[in-house]
């Protein structure tokens, strides 16, 4: 049986401070429309794509703050778009500021997450951003700030993989994207797809030399994830200047081959589409990836003990240690 999916990513354009959920949302639904008519079964939506991407700001104001989350999802302000998705018969993967209240039972938590919803309205699967980017204190010295690790927490549901779609769909979000660590937990659980969005600058004002090769990284970083794990890789931008900071656009669909099949030409609202069969990642696993014949997790054992680098003679030590452990428990 042909396993396919067809994928629309429907990359935003910048999103201003004063526009509305309902603004946005009508946005949305465009793009719904515009994939039924492709004839597509699911559409990707970029990184937090309700608003614009506040993170830049240091705002100290908790109301305005946290007028930028949604407590419920679907909320009333987002109803409408997964009113129109069923509808039309589509599902969608929609990023967004989440936030618990708090109450005497539970502190209150703020997450950079994505949901995964099925063609009947159904949330198949929740993910929350676990590389969160930037810094938490104020920095006005930079020409922009990027302040995630101050709204967000680290991510508490880990890289998991959810059935739906005839396939098993991941989900990550804009920088985890960058690390091989993210596409290789899902690909141990045997992903056939990876849904992300991305808000990323040109500009990084700390590392002006990242800027040149901000769109190679981009590229590099999700054709690899694709390559490396057999899997169809989905990263859908929002681009273009948004108050003031240029995003890179460039929304790509990725094969199993790490080649990109359809690629945003503007950095505006544009839905691109492609046929994804989800089975051409078979070939990449059941050979030169094939994790149970080649992997040697025994030798990997640094990446799980360590957050940072250390010197090599530390490094041997704790492969040593570690290599010791597991002979003792032989
Ligand atoms: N939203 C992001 O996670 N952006 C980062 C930038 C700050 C480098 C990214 O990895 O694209």
């Amino acid at each position: 049986m042909v396993r396919i999916i067809n994928l629309g990513a429907a990359q935003m354009g910048p999103i201003a401070r004063d526009e509305g959920r309902a603004q946005v949302v009508e946005r949305l639904i465009a793009h719904l429309r515009e994939a039924k008519r492709r004839g597509c079964d699911l559409v990707v939506f970029p990184e937090l794509t309700l608003t614009t991407f506040f993170p830049r700001w240091w705002l100290e104001d908790e109301a305005e703050l946290e007028a930028f989350y949604e407590t419920e999802m679907p909320g009333p302000q987002t109803r409408p778009l997964f009113d129109e998705a069923r509808r039309l018969g589509l599902g969608f993967c929609l990023g967004y500021a989440e936030l618990i209240p708090g109450d005497e039972t539970r502190r209150k938590c703020r997450f950079n997450t994505a949901v995964l919803v099925g063609a009947e309205g159904e949330i198949l699967g929740k993910y929350r951003k676990i590389h969160l980017p930037g810094h938490a204190e104020h920095e006005p010295q930079r020409a922009f700030q990027h302040l995630e690790k101050r709204y967000f927490e680290p991510g508490d549901l880990g890289f998991r993989v959810f059935r739906g779609f005839g396939g098993l769909i991941g989900m990550c979000i804009c920088n985890d994207r960058r690390w091989p660590e993210t596409y290789r937990v899902m690909g141990l659980q045997g992903v056939e797809m990876v849904l992300l969005g991305y808000n990323t600058p040109s500009r990084h004002p700390l590392t002006p030399d990242h800027d040149a090769p901000s769109w190679h990284h981009n590229t590099l970083s999700m054709q690899a994830g694709a390559y490396q794990n057999g899997t169809w890789v989905v990263g859908v931008a929002k681009g273009g200047i948004e108050e003031g900071v240029h995003h890179i656009a460039g929304s790509q669909i990725i094969a199993p081959s790490g080649e990109t099949v359809a690629q945003a030409a503007t950095e505006g609202d544009e839905l691109i589409t492609a046929a994804c069969d989800l089975d051409l990642g078979r070939s990449y696993k059941a050979h030169i990836f094939d994790f149970a014949r080649h992997r040697e997790p025994r030798h990997y054992a640094l990446i799980t003990a360590l957050k940072g680098a250390v010197t090599p003679e530390e490094g041997a030590r704790i492969e040593a240690a570690a290599q010791a452990a597991r002979e003792a428990a032989e």
